[in-house]
């Protein structure tokens, strides 16, 4: 009798687990770790071929983690993804592969965002439904709320997601968009990764509200405010953003509160103080989902340790195979940028 209680009380427990309320498998969640460990991965290492002059400019994602792969992971590959300089971890998730992105970080002309036509960081690649973006922070929403647009004009059945930071979402272009998309109920999700810093500025002299996602009132959208290390609230707020896109119901915007947990990029520097570097790193959401793993024994410290081996080798394969690649020829430069190719 006993025997059988603990068994039951044991499969209480397994239902009670976020992920299983969620309706994730258990493969899933080893598969969103493994993602998030091999964005820190790549992230560290680009770092440090930029710091030893053999890449130009690597841009972290450490902190970042959860946020984009859990509401990478809630959406249908079908549906459009506009990210920004941040988003490996998403570019990750949905399917842009260590070589791809080192090809990229190389600026080499396999490098699949443009072939090492644009700066580093602007992930895209067409097969993916990745879409290209501008360097100039913002400009991408509109771009975003416009494929909204376009899959209702041409019966499209695509949500469309746009990634950026809390700086973002002081400029006019997120706010156009959002009016646009709001007026008009495209299915499009604004995902805000508030990690409460633009290079240096705080949040509290960017905005004058306590959320961005108070913003959304202003527009008759729902705003959702989530913890941006917890990857299950995360993927449920995106899950249920793409439900209500999809029938019909608007956009909503999400803001997914992070810590960044390095620079802003490999080029500059950072002024906050040990302490408040501290007081990111306790918001890091790699020891936390590895916490998970343990605790509901999907992985043990054996499992995770020949997780991290398997996560090196296929980076340290990826920097090898993008080092000796080939760069764009120089007449190949203004192919692929223009629509109408130049004479
Ligand atoms: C229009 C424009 N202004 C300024 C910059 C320079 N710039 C690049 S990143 C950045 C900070 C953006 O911060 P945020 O949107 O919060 O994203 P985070 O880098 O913190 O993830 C700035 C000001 C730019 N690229 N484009």
């Amino acid at each position: 009798m006993a025997a059988v209680l603990k068994v039951e009380q044991r499969n209480q427990w397994r239902r009670a687990a976020p992920h299983v309320e969620l309706g994730l498998a258990d493969v899933t969640v080893i598969a969103m770790y493994r993602c998030m460990l091999a964005a820190r991965r790549i992230s560290e290492r680009a770092v440090r071929l930029a710091h030893q002059g053999i890449i130009d400019v690597a841009i972290q994602t450490d902190g970042h983690e959860a946020a984009q792969v859990a509401s990478m992971l809630a959406l249908r590959g079908s549906d459009l993804a506009y990210l920004y300089y941040r988003s490996v971890a998403a570019a990750h998730a949905r399917g842009m592969t260590p070589r791809e992105i080192m090809l990229d970080y190389f600026g080499r002309a396999e490098g699949p965002s443009s072939g090492g036509r644009n700066l580093p960081g602007h992930w895209a690649k067409r097969a993916l439904n990745l879409m290209t973006v501008s360097g100039s922070v913002g400009t991408h929403i509109p771009h975003a709320v416009g494929s909204a647009w376009a899959g209702r004009l041409l019966g499209g059945h695509w949500v469309t997601i746009a990634y950026f930071g809390d700086a973002a979402a002081s400029k006019g272009d997120f706010h156009e968009g959002l009016s646009f998309a709001a007026i008009h109920r495209l299915p499009v999700i604004l995902f805000c990764e508030n990690n409460g810093i633009a290079i240096s500025v705080p949040y509290e002299l960017q905005a004058p509200v306590c959320n961005v996602a108070d913003r959304a009132a202003g527009y008759g959208v729902p705003g959702v405010t989530v913890d941006g290390a917890d990857a299950f609230a995360v993927y449920r707020a995106t899950r249920e953003a793409a439900e209500r896109a999809r029938s019909g119901g608007g956009p909503t915007l999400i803001e997914a509160r992070v810590a960044r947990l390095g620079q802003h990029t490999s080029q500059v520097g950072d002024l906050r103080s040990p302490g408040e570097l501290a007081a990111a790193r306790e918001r890091d959401p790699l020891p936390r989902m590895a916490g998970y793993l343990r605790q509901h024994e999907l992985l043990a410290d054996a499992g995770l340790a020949a997780l991290d081996a398997d996560v090196a080798a296929e980076i340290e394969a990826a920097v090898a195979y993008a080092r000796e690649a080939p760069s764009l020829p120089g007449e190949e430069a203004f192919r692929r940028v223009y629509a109408t190719e130049l004479e």
